[in-house]
């Protein structure tokens, strides 16, 4: 295999990608403490994290704009412990949120669904699974310029272990990308037109 694969021991060690995004309330506190929950995750390191980047939703149940990064991580965990990690977190926030909530918030009222914080595992190494529950690659990591623009930032190299194409030649072949805004360059007024 190739040096996304170290060996410390026994200990297998994998390059993972984990995407992370937000549509509600305080998006950039929620992937800032995703990152830090994440850091603090002993058998989880944190090489790199993307820019953030503010960007349109797809989806039709969305309507509120995303804000998304994604993470290069060093791994002993496998990729199940990895996705287990990543939905404690998911979780943990989700509850913390809860709790802070002002009362007679009711985000199911909005228009549009929410996502305090989405976590996914977009690579692991070079691993291709398919089981009921875990598709690795993720599997519209190809067609997402939400998750290739912040993938071309860090790793426009990395190959997509199935498709055989680098992140860069994804990111050009994607016929109708949706916008992707530097995270504080976005002006809303000229967006919506
Ligand atoms: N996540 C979705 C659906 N749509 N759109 C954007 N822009 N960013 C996302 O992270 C996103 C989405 C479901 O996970
Ligand atoms: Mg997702
Ligand atoms: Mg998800």
């Amino acid at each position: 295999m190739t040096e996304q694969r170290r060996f410390r021991g026994n200990q297998r060690r994998v390059t993972a990608y984990i995407g992370l995004g937000s549509n509600e309330g305080d998006r950039v506190g929620y992937i800032q403490q995703a990152v830090q929950l994440l850091k603090d995750i002993g058998k989880i390191k944190v090489l790199e994290c993307s820019s953030l980047y503010e960007t349109e939703p797809i989806g039709d149940e969305y309507t509120d704009w995303f804000v998304n990064a994604v993470l290069v991580v060093e791994t002993e965990l496998t990729c199940e412990e990895l996705l287990d990690v990543l939905k404690d977190i998911e979780s943990r926030l989700e509850q913390m949120n809860k709790a802070n909530e002002p009362k007679g918030y009711r985000p199911e009222k909005r228009s549009g669904r929410v996502r305090f914080i989405d976590l996914d595992i977009l690579f692991f190494g070079n691993e291709v699974l398919e089981t009921s529950y875990l598709h690795i690659p993720h599997p519209r990591v190809h067609r997402r310029a939400f998750a290739l623009v912040p993938l071309l930032e860090i790793a426009p190299d990395l190959v997509h272990p199935s498709l055989n194409k680098t992140v860069a030649t994804l990111h050009e072949e994607l016929p109708e990308p949706e916008q992707v805004f530097l995270y504080g360059t976005r002006r809303p007024d000229e967006c919506h037109g």
